[in-house]
């Protein structure tokens, strides 16, 4: 391949790579660029149907009535269904990923803006859609609750009177840490720091919004779902559950995916309405969502209302950290998370440092808003801890008058310490820190930019530099201590090898964008010496490949990716078992130098992968016990989590006129352990960065008092473009993981974690003059106008 323009700095050329790891073009792009992606909105089937849905136009409200009798009549219609309906079939609530329940339709009162009401399935999408309006549905109003700070007050209307004995909007507590222990530091601590931050309600908006095909056959009764799914395996036995139909029945093809972010981990009603269609009208039924219907009722993310308090000595040694967070989930808890783990990962929150001590209460509430909660590259929660403890840390160093670079250097886990076990129990795998962070400083010439800084602010402008340094934990997960919904996470894979030694893998996880196609080739053709051309990637169809629990929270590498590798060397193994036939020595013998096995100390008796595949299928004995072919097959439960880690800095010029801030330069130094493709690393890197820098400028899903979303059009929900964002600078250090077969961690959520906090580090460092300390998200204008001149707005 040829690149065109300048490298990023610290790029390794490796070009040339005929086989294995290295910078490869993606395999999947000749399909994408030349429009023959398959999508589900492509899906056609004969005398398909499509189906449209009813959503509330208030947040809460009583059901009074509905009258679908004109919808019915209209001459396109085939099917108008309610939750009525749907209680007759007992299908009017379904679990969600959380242990909870959640309505598919409103069947006694609505609970956010946007709720499925009724759907309508009609010969055309444009009369599904005019079907709607001649539905008639009478509510009677009621008060909602939308802010997470008032909705356990005394006196809140209750939002979940569908729960037994449910007289209050609480939704569950959780702790963390040893609150003793931590109480005590805070006792013995010089400076004590305390702040509230807010990371607001924002959106995944994947470029392709949610939708299904809904393929019911009632002569075999058997389902066949396309569906727009980051997990296919595990909203199968979901829907086996809810349908009563066994597994075997079900079929879930996640076809190409535009952009999933964590969106397209939940159950939608959606999904599950057309599923009804499809069985009421006897046709294939196609529901596809639009903008509004996606940003409005389906899963955000974040929306934590925290409170930080971190401790140090006078000379800026961090002894503990204590928060209390009011988590908003939303109407119903759809949030995607193991089920040990109610709050993710937001339990890895003293990121980075080697303290004395730590504790988290959480409190989550319902709030008449639409449900979710993970999604948006969230790492499970570990976007809102690490905004949490890096910018905490930057307020200690505010108030020691301390470098922030230089107060995280003095506490970093020294990497010694590795395995390093938190004050809140998490093992991080691998580390090592200083190096990683000194490579961002050079990267951007960190002295130099405070002198420049130091100049600026002399003439009146206002520059500022705002550093983050995280740790995530990817990788879900050790099946002792995660599952979802009672489902282990840990991923199948299988491995065929063809008599011409091509090669077919067939995975549990579910590209959305990543690039499985091609990294998941390269860890193959790695391990059996193969050119990763020759090996066809097969995922995202329940009925074609192995069980595992889907993509998210960064885990199909180090959970997947393990898997793949081990599969490879399975029939590795195996290989050179045909080998020993072939060259008729012991197995024992045989030296294995990447692509074929050869007699040890005879280099010139060798037999290729290809050879042995062919042998492997061809007449003739095969060693003794061998049966032939050449696959395998293999279950992989990862033994902990992998711990990825990054340096960032950000400089930005804020516009004193106009208080627009202006992102300058963004540095980016990632450590994902062993790099798979380098190239599709950038690009995570490259798009999570854009995220943040969306994040903390512009993004947020508000609602008025009323309850009504603010954030329900790309004209309101404002997503970065080229234009919002600086030329990335990129590095990346090494720090292989100990226990993943090929040392890898996950990267695909870096960026959007650590981004956010260097960002506002950098608003709020270059308004220092002004006396702010902090400010929250998203930093529009109007909120950077209001934080120079001492005032906040509620977010
Ligand atoms: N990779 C690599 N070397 C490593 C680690 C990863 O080459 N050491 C490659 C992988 O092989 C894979 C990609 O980087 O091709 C991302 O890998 P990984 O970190 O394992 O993450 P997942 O593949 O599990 O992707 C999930 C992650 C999540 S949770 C969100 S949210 C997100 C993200 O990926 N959604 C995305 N990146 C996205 N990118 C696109 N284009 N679209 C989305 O919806
Ligand atoms: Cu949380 S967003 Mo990603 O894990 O699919």
């Amino acid at each position: 391949m040829t690149t065109v323009g300048r490298k990023p700095a610290g790029f390794e050329d490796n070009d040339q790579h005929p086989v294995g790891h290295g910078r490869m073009l993606r395999k999947e792009d000749p399909r994408f660029v030349r429009g023959r992606g398959r999508y589900v909105d492509d899906v056609q089937l004969p005398g398909m149907l499509h189906l449209a849905i009813l959503r509330a136009p208030v947040a809460h409200a009583k059901l009074v009535s509905i009258d679908t009798t004109a919808a019915e009549a209209h001459p396109k219609v085939k099917a108008v269904v309610t939750g009525a309906t749907l209680e007759t079939l007992s299908l009017a609530w379904m679990p969600t990923l959380s242990n909870d329940v959640q309505a598919v339709l409103v069947t006694d009162k609505v609970r956010f803006q946007g709720q499925e009401v009724a759907f309508v399935v009609a010969e055309d999408r444009y009369a599904a859609r005019d079907a709607l309006e001649l539905i008639d549905v009478e509510y009677d109003v009621l008060d909602p609750v939308v802010d997470v700070r008032r909705a356990l007050a005394k006196g809140a209307p209750v939002i979940r009177d569908d729960l037994d004995g449910k007289t209050d909007n609480h939704c569950f507590d959780w702790e963390t840490g040893d609150a003793a222990a931590t109480e005590a530091v805070f006792a013995k601590a010089d400076v004590v720091v305390s702040q509230d931050i807010v990371y607001p309600r924002v959106h995944p908006a994947p470029m392709e919004t949610c939708g299904a095909v809904a393929d019911f056959d009632p002569v075999e009764g058997r389902l066949t779902l396309w569906s727009t799914t980051q997990a296919p395996h595990a909203h199968r036995t979901l829907y086996a559950l809810v349908a009563g139909l066994p597994e075997h029945k079900i079929r879930v093809i996640a076809p190409d995916i535009g952009g999933g972010f964590g969106n397209k981990v939940p159950i939608y009603p959606g999904y599950v309405c057309a599923v009804v269609g499809s069985i009421v009208t006897g046709k294939p039924v196609k529901w596809m969502e639009d903008r509004s219907e996606n940003l409005v009722s389906t899963g955000f993310a974040r929306d934590y209302v925290m409170r930080g308090e971190i401790a140090a000595t006078r000379d800026g040694r961090i002894l503990g950290l204590r928060t209390h967070v009011l988590a908003d989930h939303g109407a119903f808890n759809g949030t995607a998370a193991p089920v040990k783990y109610p709050a993710g990962f937001f339990g890895v929150f003293t990121g980075s440092y080697d303290l004395e001590a730590a504790y988290c209460h959480m409190t989550a509430v319902y709030t008449n808003k639409a449900p979710g909660g993970v999604a948006y590259a969230c790492s499970f929660r570990i976007t809102e801890a690490v905004y949490l403890v890096e910018r905490i840390v930057d307020c200690l160093a505010a108030e020691l008058a301390m470098d922030p670079v230089e107060l995280r250097l003095k506490n970093f886990i020294r990497p010694e310490q590795f395995p390093y076990t938190t004050k809140t129990g998490w093992v991080y795998d691998s580390g090592d820190y200083e190096p990683t962070m000194r490579k961002a400083m050079e990267l951007a010439g960190y002295e130099d930019l405070r002198r420049e800084q130091a100049e600026k602010r002399a003439r009146g402008e206002l520059m500022g530099i705002g550093v983050s340094f995280f740790t995530e934990a990817v990788g879900a997960g050790p099946r002792k201590h995660m599952d979802i919904l009672g489902l282990g996470m840990a991923d199948g894979c299988e491995l065929r090898v063809h008599p011409t030694g091509k090669a077919v893998v067939r995975l549990s996880v579910q590209s959305q964008g990543q690039g499985h196609e091609t990294t998941f080739a390269q860890i193959v053709g790695e391990e059996l010496g193969i050119p990763p051309a020759d090996v066809d990637v097969v995922h995202g169809d329940t009925d074609n490949t192995p069980f595992g629990l889907g993509t998210y929270g960064s885990r199909s590498t180090p959970v997947s990716g393990a898997a793949a590798a081990l599969v490879a060397r399975k029939v590795r193994d195996k290989a050179r078992i045909v080998a020993s036939g072939m060259l008729e020595v012991s197995a024992d013998d045989l030296v294995w130098e990447k692509g074929s096995f050869h007699v040890a100390g005879d280099p010139s008796a060798a037999v290729t992968i290809q050879d042995i595949a062919m042998r492997a299928h061809g007449g003739g004995d095969l060693p003794d016990g061998y049966e032939g072919a050449l696959e395998a097959q293999i279950t992989y439960n990862p033994p902990n989590l992998t711990y990825p880690h990054g340096a960032y800095i950000c400089v930005v010029d804020v516009d004193p006129g106009t208080a627009q801030v202006k992102v300058r330069r963004f540095v980016a130094v990632d450590d994902c352990g062993t790099r798979i493709n380098p190239m599709i690393i950038e690009g995570q890197i490259h798009g999570g960065l854009t995220d943040g820098v969306g994040m903390a400028l512009m993004e947020i899903i508000a609602f008025d008092e009323d309850g009504n979303c603010l954030g329900g059009s790309l004209m309101d929900y404002l997503l970065p473009t080229a234009m919002e964002v600086p030329d990335w600078e990129t590095g990346f250090t090494v720090t292989p993981s100990p226990h993943h077969p090929i040392g890898a961690k996950g990267v695909g959520e870096s960026a959007t974690v650590g981004s956010p906090p260097a960002i506002v580090n950098a608003v709020v460092d270059a308004l220092a003059p002004f006396g702010v300390r902090h400010a929250d998200m998203p930093l529009t204008p109007s909120r950077v106008w209001d934080a120079m001149r001492g005032q906040a707005r509620p977010p």
